[in-house]
């Protein structure tokens, strides 16, 4: 099968501003960024909606929530961001490859639209 575009990222044959990896994630500045802060958290595991998490996935996603924070926190916006998952097309989804999106910087309002 062929890569994903953040696959692409991840093994460095695309470039993109990494800000966090580790074994298990890694975390690159949105190319289209909504805030001042828009940082994409993505599984090195390849997984191209949430909806395809299964049980055997709940430590990793339990990682990305607290890797998410953290890299919030390093940002300087511990303490005021939003985590955002668009699951399926119809949600906004356009790359199907697993990813948190982590905003802050700026008021967000609510509901998204
Ligand atoms: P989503 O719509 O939830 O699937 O989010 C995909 C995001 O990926 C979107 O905010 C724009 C971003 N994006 C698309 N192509 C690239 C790229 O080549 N590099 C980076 N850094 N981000 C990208």
């Amino acid at each position: 099968m062929s890569k994903t575009l953040f696959e692409k990222i991840i093994d460095r044959e695309i470039p993109g501003e990494i800000v966090h990896e580790d074994t298990h994630c890694v975390a690159f500045r949105d190319i289209n960024p909504g805030a001042p802060m828009h940082i994409l958290l993505v599984p090195r595991k390849p997984m191209p909606r949430l909806c395809d998490a299964t049980a055997e996935d709940q430590a990793l996603l339990g990682h990305l929530m607290l890797t998410a924070s953290k890299i919030a926190a390093d940002q300087g916006h511990g303490e005021a961001f939003r985590l955002v998952v668009n699951n399926g097309a119809a949600a906004g989804q356009s790359v199907f490859h697993l990813h948190l999106h982590i905003l802050g910087g700026r008021p967000l309002k609510w509901p998204p639209g």
